[in-house]
């Protein structure tokens, strides 16, 4: 049975990772053409293959998998693979900027144009830190 000041605990923790799920939403648009030309794609959420057609008409339902040429990152930190599944990773991960041409020192690199086919937002270090804080509120339970 759980005492009432660790069931506090548990239901504090509950509230605080979902509100930040509400206001850490991740945000990316990725570009066909250097600077921000030609089609372009929001992605809100890890997209493990960019070569899925999506079954709707419109500028979106084009595959996006190795045309990418210019990012915007609006939210989050993301890292971008080379395969689907996350493989491959190109370069490092990018933070919220504006990267004109891919292949930039301060992007992901020389050999990654026309390259990504997945891309995800990092762990958030929120999450990490209430995952850890609550592990050890837990140990510390028990003594
Ligand atoms: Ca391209």
């Amino acid at each position: 049975m759980l005492a009432t000041s660790e069931f506090a605990m548990h239901r504090s923790n509950y509230h605080s990772k979902v509100s930040l799920e509400v206001i850490t939403m991740v945000h990316v648009i990725l570009f066909d053409d250097a600077d921000f030309g030609g089609a372009h794609k929001h992605v809100f959420r890890a997209e493990p293959n960019l070569n899925r057609r999506v079954p709707l008409e419109g500028a979106d339902s084009t595959s996006f998998n190795d045309r990418v040429s210019s990012i915007v990152v609006l939210e989050g930190q993301w890292e971008f693979f080379e395969d689907w599944g996350y493989q491959g990773k190109l370069g490092k991960t990018l933070g919220p900027g504006v990267y004109p041409w891919v292949e930039d020192a301060n992007a992901l690199g020389p050999g990654s144009n026309d390259k990504i086919s997945s891309l995800r937002p990092g762990q958030r270090l929120s999450e990490v830190d209430l995952g850890t804080a609550a592990a050890e509120a837990g140990a510390k339970s028990e003594v």
